[in-house]
């Protein structure tokens, strides 16, 4: 990783948790329409990843990926025009969090089954090997999403066809309330049968960028499906309405210090790679701003309800 290629992705990790503090004030402010949803100390694996692809790769984030989404340019103003159901969101009102996408833009929307998007991104690198476009697919999944037939219907898929396609999987100590060993058998590192595997702490971005860019090389050269394993830890609850009572303190203590955003400031450090002096108070200065401005924006004409739900014509 070049200097330049760190700065994007500490501003990315930084941005990424600025944001989500926003929104949690928000919450608790009773603005947001419904709970937030985190990526607290895991925001490594989300953004390292996506900082890997190309512009003409194509992702589909889970709710824990806004930082991927922040990678490839979203305007954190969106996100918070999405979480107060605002008219000039992207989706106008109509759906929540960070869930939008745009082909333009290189980002299928979050579905909210879990597993779904494994199929639909073995479709997207279908269709580049089909095209002969020299692309990647990528999706993200937890876990307990790692336990739904549709991961091994896609992986497998992906597999047999031969797809670029990279499947981060992170390992984050709990799905919902659940740990791993009361819902799975293993380690999720086992779950892909037949797709190259990789594991890699996820909260070191640079091994994190070091491997996602190995994954999209293997992939590239059609050697089929990475599945990438980021050994990571979930420091909020589920949302905001969790208060993660149901873990160990002392294993919330244990992985506090391996906050990766730190972590890489030091890696860059080691570098005597500077960071932009100032860069968190001007990157909440923004942030406050769009969130002033997404506050002041218009709720949907409830006469435009069905407006894009339903086929118009005949
Ligand atoms: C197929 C399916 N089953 C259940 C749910 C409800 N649900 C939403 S998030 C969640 C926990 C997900 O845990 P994990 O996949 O480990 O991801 P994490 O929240 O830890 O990032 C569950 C069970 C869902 N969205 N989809």
């Amino acid at each position: 990783m070049d200097h330049a290629t760190a700065l994007r992705l500490y501003e990315a990790m930084l941005l990424t948790r600025l944001t989500e503090e926003r929104l949690v004030k928000l919450f608790r402010q009773g603005k947001t329409l419904g709970s937030v949803y985190r990526s607290l100390g895991q925001e490594a694996t989300a953004c390292a990843t996506a900082a890997a692809l190309g512009p003409e790769d194509v992702i589909a984030p889970l709710i824990r990926n806004l930082g991927s989404m922040l990678v490839r340019g979203v305007q954190p103003e969106e996100i918070f025009l999405q979480y107060l159901g605002r008219a000039t969101s992207p989706t106008g009102g109509r759906d929540h969090n960070n869930h939008f996408g745009g082909i333009s833009r290189g980002i299928i929307a979050t579905s909210s089954m879990l597993g779904a998007l494994i199929p639909v991104m073995a479709g997207v690198a279908l269709s580049f090997k089909q095209r002969n476009e020299r692309r990647v697919a990528m999706t993200w999944i937890g876990d307990g999403g790692s336990s739904t037939g549709a991961f091994y219907e896609g992986l497998n898929f992906a597999v047999v066809q031969k797809l670029p396609l990279i499947v981060v999987g992170e390992a984050n100590g709990y799905a919902f309330s659940t740990p791993p060993d009361r819902q799975m058998a293993g380690h999720l590192s086992n779950r892909a049968q037949g797709a190259f595997t990789l594991t890699v702490d996820g909260n070191d971005a640079a091994a994190v960028y070091t491997a996602a860019a190995q994954a999209r090389q293997r992939c590239l050269e059609g050697h089929g499906p990475v599945f990438l394993v980021c050994e990571t830890f979930r420091l909020s609850g589920h949302a905001e309405h969790d208060d993660q009572r149901y873990v160990d303190p002392a294993l919330l203590e244990a992985w506090r210090p391996k906050d990766p955003i730190p972590r890489f400031e030091a890696w860059m450090g080691q570098r005597h790679w500077t960071l932009e002096p100032g860069l968190a108070d001007r990157l909440a200065a923004d942030l406050a701003a769009a969130a002033d401005r997404a506050l002041a924006a218009p709720w949907p004409d409830p006469a435009s309800l069905t407006d894009g739900v339903f086929q118009s014509g005949s």
